[in-house]
């Protein structure tokens, strides 16, 4: 498989810009796909992965709502959301799962892979480690009792949870694979770029969820793949900023430093490009 660098991907690593023509079009063929499946029923989208990755956020930032002056950022999410694409017949496609575990997560999760409707695809929302917590108490407890004081150590507990949650996602794959339901793709989004927006930390983020790559990530995945077979399940990995912020923890900060909208649109318009590619 060709490997394109995610540093390579938006303008501020490009010599040449991409161009919103383009992007106008893959959109267009991408949305009329979506309607087309809507019509027969046949497309299920689920999008999961573990609390405040930004799921939430990165649904409603694909389709342009969070540009609204009413939008605000959500809370933690409670129920199975597919409202958080209120376009067409987007709404009846693609249902976000809420991260916490807990029964509605399971609900949601167990509802995408078991119900009658075969499961087209599952977007799975990392972020390489930058999770912040919206509890405050878990968060204390998290700083005081647990000892992850430091960015370093809340990443390595992140990514550590993440693997956790993501080989049952696999597991899932798997299990309907045996059904006879495996989804046809499987994509894997590292959101909050604007956290590791810098060639090297892209580059390492890439290798880390890259599906050929050797990380314990990467593992996980080709264990999927290989399960069910590279035909019949295409992986793909890409970056994406769906919100700007800066991380807190403990006193430390890591600043948000996408440098810009453009690039911010770059990785959204390579989005829309590999998901009308699957
Ligand atoms: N820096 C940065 N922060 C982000 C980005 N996307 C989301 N966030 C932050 O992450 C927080 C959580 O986002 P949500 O979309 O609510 O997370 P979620 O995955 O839906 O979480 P649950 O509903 O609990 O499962 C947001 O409040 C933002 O502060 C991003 O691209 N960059
Ligand atoms: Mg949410």
């Amino acid at each position: 498989m060709e490997i394109e660098n995610w540093s390579d991907i938006a303008p501020a690593f490009v010599k040449v810009p991409l161009n919103a023509y383009k992007y106008r079009h893959t959109l267009q063929k991408w949305w009329k796909q979506l309607l087309v499946y809507s019509s027969t029923g046949a497309t299920n989208i689920v999008v999961t992965g573990r609390a405040s990755v930004g799921k939430s956020v990165m649904a409603s930032y694909l389709y342009g709502e969070t540009n609204s002056l009413s939008w605000e950022l959500p809370e933690t999410s409670k129920d199975v959301e597919s409202k958080a694409l209120t376009l067409g017949d987007w709404t009846s496609i693609v249902r976000v799962i809420p991260g916490q575990t807990g029964r509605e997560r399971y609900r949601g999760l167990n509802e995408a892979f078991n119900s009658s409707k075969k499961l087209e695809g599952i977007i799975y929302v990392v972020d390489w480690g930058f999770t912040d917590v919206r509890d405050h108490t878990v968060k204390t407890q998290m700083i005081e009792s647990a000892g992850i004081s430091t960015i370093q150590n809340l990443r390595a507990f992140n990514l550590e949870a993440e693997l956790e949650d993501f080989a049952l996602v696999c597991e899932e794959v798997k299990r309907t694979f045996a059904l006879g339901r495996a989804p046809r793709w499987l994509m894997i989004i590292a959101n909050k770029a604007d956290l590791y927006y810098a060639k090297e930390e892209l580059d390492l983020a890439q290798r880390y969820y890259h599906p050929e790559g050797d990380s314990k990530f990467s593992k996980l995945l080709q264990s999927a793949v290989s399960t069910v077979g590279a035909q019949r399940l295409k992986c793909v990995s890409l970056p994406l900023c769906s919100f700007e912020r800066n991380l807190e923890w403990n006193g430390n900060f890591v600043e948000t430093r996408i440098a810009g909208e453009e690039n911010r649109k770059a990785l959204r318009m390579n989005f829309f490009t590999k998901i009308s590619n699957l």
